[in-house]
């Protein structure tokens, strides 16, 4: 049973108003119950009204309540969104006052839940709505915002729809070999539309390593020995003293994070401890986090000293980062370089000299300029894409029963965990568990 909902939907913290939503069958008469002004339940749908939330013969604020009648509306349930004085403690009045009358605070993500099981949304178009939230460049929104518009949605769906055809033809041969104008599906007729499929996946699987950097932004962590100036790094590209810069190696134990954009990607830095042999207990616990740090990163900035020889330790740095995105950094380029190296960058943290030269290897690095060609040919994320992974992996093994002529009933097998695995991002074939664990990671009031 559907119940009745509220939560505040504007962020927490003094502004001019505040927004609290509330949803659900009763929702309307709930609010009007507490409204002193127009009969909320006699309006019609998308219009909005002046008035008073009562407690009691008291007013708690003066508001406007936008009403919009089921289905017509965000979650697809009857809705009213009061917007309050944007105060901290007449806002929380407000909502205390919705849950004595007949609300229950919203969980996270529950609003965008509702319109996913009304069918007002897809997944993709849900995820798509905290990635809006989320943009901070004009890339990462122009991408989250055509995934809104349904363009992940219609991609998955080119792919179900012609699964499903193969799937209806199938069953049709099996079900009723009589008729003689269905077409047979052989291994010959199944071949070329599975090669066409597997081309057009590889394609996106391809486009979807720059979106999810154009849509998420990039986590690159800067790693290095200890004192070659990777907080002074840090620091000059966040342009602001962050992090601790100073002559003592092992200066940084914990990790410091910030975002800045480069054009219209954003990194996100993750400034480490050096990396060396060390006795000090703190110390090696910082280290043991910059080794982890590596390993999920989507880039590393490896920042060597260029005003010393490179020893064991950088070198050994080099080979643990060679088989990622990586770019090479020499530093203090305005002492005395002592080694030259292919392929490195050249800078000085300390004087902010060539940081164009970092800009222009990141935007190459992750051919983010190209993104806007894609023309929405990609995924958002990677749960979307360890997804259409799977279904590519189905299609290959049946297209490679088809090769070995092994039975079509068989090859439906893999054709239909294919259908499955895109049916599950688009959340057509979805588990439960899955639904609310996506949802949960949704802000409150969305
Ligand atoms: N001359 C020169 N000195 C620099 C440059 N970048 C950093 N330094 C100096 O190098 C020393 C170490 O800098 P940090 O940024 O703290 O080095 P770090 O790699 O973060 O060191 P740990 O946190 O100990 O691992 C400081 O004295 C900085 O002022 C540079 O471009 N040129
Ligand atoms: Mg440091």
């Amino acid at each position: 049973m559907v119940d009745n909902i509220c939560a505040i939907a504007t962020p927490y913290g003094v502004g001019a108003i505040s927004i609290i939503r509330c949803s659900g069958p009763e929702a309307i008469k709930l609010v009007n119950k507490i409204f002193k002004g127009t009969d909320l339940t006699k309006v019609k749908s998308h219009t909005m009204h002046h008035g008073y939330i009562m407690d009691n013969n008291e007013i708690i604020d003066d508001v406007l309540c936008n009403v919009f009648i089921s289905p017509k509306s965000f979650d697809g349930e009857n809705m009213v969104e009061i917007n309050c004085h944007g105060g901290i403690y007449v806002t929380n009045l407000v909502l205390k006052t919705l849950l004595n009358n007949g609300f229950r605070l919203a969980e996270r993500g529950e609003f965008s839940k509702r319109a996913f099981l009304n069918h007002k949304l897809d997944l993709t178009q849900a995820e798509s709505i905290m990635d809006v939230i989320s943009s901070t460049n004009k890339l990462a929104l122009k991408g989250s915002q055509s995934s809104l518009r349904k363009s992940t949605y219609n991609l998955i769906k080119k792919f179900r729809d012609k699964i499903l055809d193969i799937l209806a033809k199938i069953e049709v041969n099996i079900d009723y070999p009589e008729y003689d104008d269905a077409i047979t599906v052989t291994n010959d007729y199944l071949l070329p539309i599975i090669d066409e499929m597997l081309i057009d996946m590889k394609e996106i699987l391809k486009n979807s390593e720059i979106s999810t950097i154009a849509i998420h932004g990039i986590k690159t962590c800067i790693v290095g020995k200890p004192n070659v100036g990777k907080s002074s790094l840090l620091n000059t590209l966040l342009d602001e003293d962050k992090a601790i810069v100073s002559s003592v190696a092992g200066t940084t134990r914990d990790m410091v994070e910030g975002s800045f954009n480069i054009g219209n990607v954003t990194l996100h830095l993750i400034d480490t401890a050096g990396i060396h042999e060390s006795n000090d207990l703190v110390e090696s616990i910082g280290i043991k986090k910059s080794e982890e740090a590596i390993k999920s990163a989507d880039l590393i900035f490896l920042v060597l000293d260029s005003s010393k020889e490179l020893d064991k330790e950088d070198l050994s740095l080099l080979k643990i980062t060679e088989n990622k995105k990586r770019i090479i950094i020499a530093n203090k380029i305005d002492l005395k370089p002592k080694w030259e190296l292919k392929d490195a960058i050249y800078i000085s943290a300390k004087n902010k000299d060539g940081l164009k030269e970092l800009e222009n290897k990141i935007l190459d690095i992750t051919n983010i300029n190209t993104f806007e060609s894609l023309n929405g040919n990609y995924l958002n994320n990677t749960r979307q894409i360890n997804l259409m992974e799977k279904a590519y992996n189905s299609l290959l093994q049946a297209k490679d029963a088809c090769l070995s002529m092994i039975d079509i009933d068989l090859i439906e097998i893999d054709i239909k965990a294919a259908f499955d695995a895109l049916g599950e991002i688009t959340g057509e074939a979805s588990r439960d568990e899955l639904i609310t664990a996506l949802f949960t990671k949704f802000c409150l009031g969305k």
